[in-house]
């Protein structure tokens, strides 16, 4: 925490506590719709489908008497390709730069083979770090099945604190931050009390438009599927242009992206125009393209081309 500076312009009670939180667990688990929910805004796309988060992906909760910097993180996963394995060391990064790690579980299901493999990364990973276990989806079993589940993951990681929550409806919410705050060491407020994250209106328009394609496709393409924006312009006080380029991995999937008649890209299309035009309170024109890169997610230097550059560690 120490590269960071403190807000100079704000002030903090003398007990406020600040850190940051590794938000891990297996892909799907909820770790980005529970950071979503305590931030009472959508910084991170969602999907019913693995592995959709890519990135480590800051979130910043503010109250008087605390401030949680959340990393998102990519699910921790066995990796299959060079984008997989990036996205592991993502998570893998953010847990050993975490004062706390929260690990997300599905508590409506038993604890899996990836849940054993997570135990062991952060008991490799860890060090002096504390580790808090967010049983989430408890609104999808009974109190019985709940208990039993609940039983059974903690064992998978001895004398930790776990809280029963559902980020879906919200209960258990408040409670598991109120804890995790509990957790943090004194400490400063680091980011002005508005800011809720890094990211830049571009970065989320491209994780908008990755989210609909998540949504509207099946099989590899979800996975195959990269995008970037081109080009962001606020035409003027009520019309941005945004211009973005889809990439996939081969030809037969630019097809699938476009669809019959163009019908896919035009439903990708304003599924998200409409969502961007919600989130930036202005109309949108939206300009896809698909170009397809020959296996990118194999390729050091493609993959770098799209922004997925690990970061150079310091030490
Ligand atoms: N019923 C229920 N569904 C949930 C809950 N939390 C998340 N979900 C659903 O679970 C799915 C996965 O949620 P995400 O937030 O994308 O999961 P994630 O852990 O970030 O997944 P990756 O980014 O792929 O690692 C989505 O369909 C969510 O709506 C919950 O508490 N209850
Ligand atoms: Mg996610």
């Amino acid at each position: 925490m120490s590269d960071l500076d403190t807000v100079f312009n704000e002030s903090w009670p003398e007990d406020h506590r600040s850190g940051v939180v590794a938000v891990v667990g297996r892909p799907n688990v909820g770790k980005s719709t529970l950071i979503n929910r305590i931030l009472g805004q959508k910084i991170a796309i969602v999907t019913p489908k693995p592995q959709t988060t890519r990135r480590q992906q800051l979130g910043i909760y503010t109250e008087e008497h605390g401030q949680i910097l959340f990393t998102d993180t990519p699910g921790l996963h066995k990796p299959h390709h060079k984008l997989g394995q990036y996205m592991v060391t993502m998570a893998e990064n953010a847990l050993q730069d975490a004062d706390l790690i929260l690990w997300v579980l599905d508590v409506s299901v038993e604890p899996q083979e990836g849940d054993k493999h997570i135990a062991a990364t952060v008991a490799r990973l860890q060090g002096d770090t504390p580790v808090l276990l967010a049983l989430n989806k408890a609104d999808l079993a009974d109190r019985k099945t709940l208990q039993a589940h609940a039983e059974a993951y903690q064992t998978l990681i001895p004398n930790v604190g776990a809280m029963l929550l559902s980020a879906l409806t919200g209960d258990g919410v408040d409670a598991l931050v109120k804890d995790i705050l509990s957790r943090l060491p004194l400490g400063p407020r680091y980011y002005p009390a508005d800011q809720v994250s890094e990211v830049n209106m571009r970065f989320i328009a491209a994780e908008v438009i990755r989210e609909k394609i998540i949504l509207n496709t099946e099989e590899e393409i979800p996975y195959s599927v990269a995008v970037e924006v081109d080009e962001f312009k606020e035409r003027s006080a009520d019309m941005t242009y945004i211009s973005a380029t889809i990439y996939v991995e081969r030809d037969t999937q630019k097809g699938i992206i476009i669809g019959k008649g163009g019908d896919m890209i035009k439903r990708i299309g304003s599924e998200a125009r409409a969502e961007l035009a919600g989130m930036l309170g202005t109309q949108v024109y939206l300009d896809l393209h698909v170009k397809v890169l020959k296996n990118w997610r194999s390729d050091d230097d493609l993959m770098r081309r799209l922004g997925y550059r690990l970061p150079k560690k310091e030490n």
